[in-house]
């Protein structure tokens, strides 16, 4: 069983919950670590009018996340509940992909704890609470989305017992960390890992390289990616809602099967069934290896 992730401990470490979960202690969080906020929000929120996609726009709002510093639980749970019964908790780190899916399942999104420093401004290994706040909480406030999330959690459980974690995972980072959408405008963002980064949510949209094909679940779960550098390909769903739909109207069991006895799809490969909406030149990839 292969997790995208390499350091996550097995069992909780001491003073951190069953369910990994720890207080948010936001009055520990010190100035420097509210002005890293602060700054990594500003150079997001000054570039996403125009690229982010509608509910993330809308999400930033609701949850009144441009309020200075990193937000505090207890007012933006306030607010998360009302809009979709979702709510954050606090966690060290990665969490082992059991009790992550059982948290999505039930609505609670496992944040990190830290975070970055000055020196890692643009990438780290492990998610933070700039990437997992500022990228995952605005699209769990829309209804559609919070619903295909906790669909994925209790899919994500039921993965575990046929072995497939690894298409799962492919699915969530298509979807949830690097999934564009297309809305009456033209291509948006809303995946996590692209609007919490400053130059992906520019490459995503903007480069010739990368291929952007339309969403195909089977497709999608059986496509390799890659976790040390922009994305070499990137799915467009039409609408939240085909992304929901298809995922609860969908028997993952018989599809984990064929998708088994299927070799898995090369980072960049396009096939003769993609629906392509841009064909990448890959020159970005292709000059990074050499
Ligand atoms: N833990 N904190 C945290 N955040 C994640 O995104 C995460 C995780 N543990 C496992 C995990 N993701 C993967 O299993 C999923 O991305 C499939
Ligand atoms: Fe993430």
């Amino acid at each position: 069983m292969e997790s995208p992730f390499t350091h996550v401990h097995d069992t909780p470490p001491p003073g951190v919950g069953a369910d990994w979960t720890i207080p948010q202690n936001w009055d520990a969080f010190t100035a420097d670590e509210h002005a890293m906020w602060d700054r990594l929000f500003a150079r997001q929120s000054d570039m996403l009018p125009g690229r982010a996609a509608d509910a993330f726009m809308r999400g930033i709002d609701v949850l009144r996340l441009e309020k200075p510093g990193i937000p505090d639980y207890r007012e933006l749970n306030a607010r998360l509940i009302d809009a979709t019964g979702w709510r954050v908790v606090a966690v060290p780190g990665l969490v082992p992909d059991d009790v992550f899916f059982d948290h999505l399942a039930n609505r609670r999104f496992p944040a990190g704890n830290f975070i970055r420093t000055p020196d890692q401004l643009d990438y780290l290994q492990e998610p933070d609470v700039f990437h997992d706040v500022f990228g995952h909480v605005p699209m769990l406030a829309d209804p559609v989305f919070a619903d295909y999330m906790v669909a994925y959690g209790k899919g994500g459980l039921r993965s575990l017992q046929f072995d497939a974690l690894k298409q799962l995972a492919r699915l969530y980072w298509y979807t949830v960390e690097f999934g564009l959408i297309r809305e009456a405008d033209g291509l948006r963002i809303y995946g996590a890992g692209i609007v919490s980064s400053f130059a992906e949510s520019v490459f995503a949209l903007d480069s010739d390289s990368p291929n952007r094909i339309g969403f195909d679940l089977a497709r999608v779960m059986r496509t390799d990616y890659r976790i040390d550098d922009f994305q070499q390909n990137y799915f467009v769903v039409d609408s939240l809602d085909q992304l929901l739909g298809t995922t609860v109207n969908t028997d993952f069991a018989p599809l984990y099967a064929a998708n088994d006895a299927l070799p898995p799809i090369a980072i960049a490969d396009l096939l003769p069934g993609d629906a392509i909406v841009t064909r990448g030149t890959q020159d970005y990839a292709l000059a990074k290896s050499g």
